[in-house]
C-alpha cells in the first residue's frame, strides 16, 4: 500500500495528543508501518521554530510573522521528514498541520484566507492530506481539561493559550466551516465524550479508511 499522511485538528484540548498514541498502535496492529509527529514542529529546525511561536515572552508578535513562521516550520518538516516517509510507504500521522493554519491565523487572527492559500500552495504544492480527523469540543470544556493538565503537571499557558476566549471560538468555527467545505477529508469526531466513545469512534473511521486504501491499491 501507499503512504497516507493523517492530521488531528482541533482546538486546545481536545484530545489530539492524546489520542496519537491509540492511533499509531492502532495502525501497526493492522500491520501498517506507521510514524507520528506534530506541527509546528517535527525535525529540529522546526521544533526551534515552534519555541519561537508558543514562547509567552514574545506576544506582541507580528501576524505575519506568525503566519510565515508556521510555513516555514512546515517547509522544513514536508521535505526532511513527511515526504520521505511517505515515499517510503509510510503513514504518517500529524498532530496539527495546514488546516490549523486556516483556523487560528485565518479565522481566529483574521489572516486573508486567499495569502494562506499562496503559502499553501508554494510550500505544499498540491499535497493535502489523506484524512483529517477533528476533534470537535466546546471551547470552555477544553480549556478545562487544558487547565487540569496545568495543574497535574504544573506547567502554563503558552502564547496561543493567552489568547481571549472569542478568539478560540473563531477557531472552532474555523475548523467546522473547512470540514464542511471538504467532507471527503474530513472525519468531526465529537471530542467531548469520555476517552473510550473517542477512540471507538476514531477506530470507526480507520477501519474505514483503511479499507478505501486496500481497495485502491487493488
Ligand atoms: N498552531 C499550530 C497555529 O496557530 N497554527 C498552525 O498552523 C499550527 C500547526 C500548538 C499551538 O500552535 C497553534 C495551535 C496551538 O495553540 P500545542 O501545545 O501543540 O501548541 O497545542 P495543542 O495541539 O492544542 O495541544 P493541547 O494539549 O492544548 O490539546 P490536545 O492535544 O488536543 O489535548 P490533549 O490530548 O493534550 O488533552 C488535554 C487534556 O485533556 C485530557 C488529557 O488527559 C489532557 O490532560 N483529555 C480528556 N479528558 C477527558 N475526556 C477526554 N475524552 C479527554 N481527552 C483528553
Amino acid at each position: 500500500m501507499q503512504g497516507r499522511f493523517i492530521t488531528l485538528e482541533g482546538g486546545e484540548g481536545a484530545g489530539k495528543t492524546s489520542s496519537v498514541a491509540f492511533i499509531v498502535d492502532y495502525l501497526r496492529s493492522q500491520s501498517i508501518d506507521t510514524l507520528a509527529t506534530r506541527e509546528p514542529g517535527g525535525t529540529e529546525v522546526s521544533e526551534a521554530i515552534r519555541a519561537v511561536l508558543l514562547d509567552k515572552s514574545l506576544p506582541s508578535m507580528h501576524a505575519d510573522t506568525e503566519l510565515l513562521l508556521m510555513f516555514a516550520a512546515r517547509q522544513e518538516h514536508l521535505v526532511r521528514k513527511i515526504l520521505p516517509a511517505l515515499a517510503a510507504g509510510q503513514w504518517v500521522v500529524c498532530d496539527r498541520f495546514t488546516d490549523a493554519t486556516y483556523a487560528y491565523q485565518g479565522y481566529g487572527r483574521a489572516q486573508a484566507l486567499e495569502r494562506i492559500q499562496q503559502l499553501e500552495a508554494w510550500v505544499q504544492g498540491t499535497f493535502h492530506p489523506h484524512l483529517t480527523l477533528l476533534f470537535d469540543i466546546d471551547v470552555e470544556l477544553g480549556f478545562q481539561r487544558v487547565r487540569t493538565r496545568y495543574a497535574a503537571q504544573q506547567t502554563q499557558a503558552d502564547r496561543f493559550e493567552q489568547e481571549h476566549i472569542s478568539f478560540f471560538e473563531r477557531v472552532r468555527r474555523g475548523y467546522l466551516v473547512r470540514a464542511a467545505h471538504y467532507p471527503d477529508q474530513f472525519r468531526v469526531v465529537d471530542a467531548s465524550q469520555s476517552l473510550e466513545r473517542v477512540q471507538h469512534d476514531i477506530k470507526q473511521y480507520l477501519m474505514e479508511f483503511i479499507q478505501q486504501a486496500k481497495a485502491q491499491h487493488v
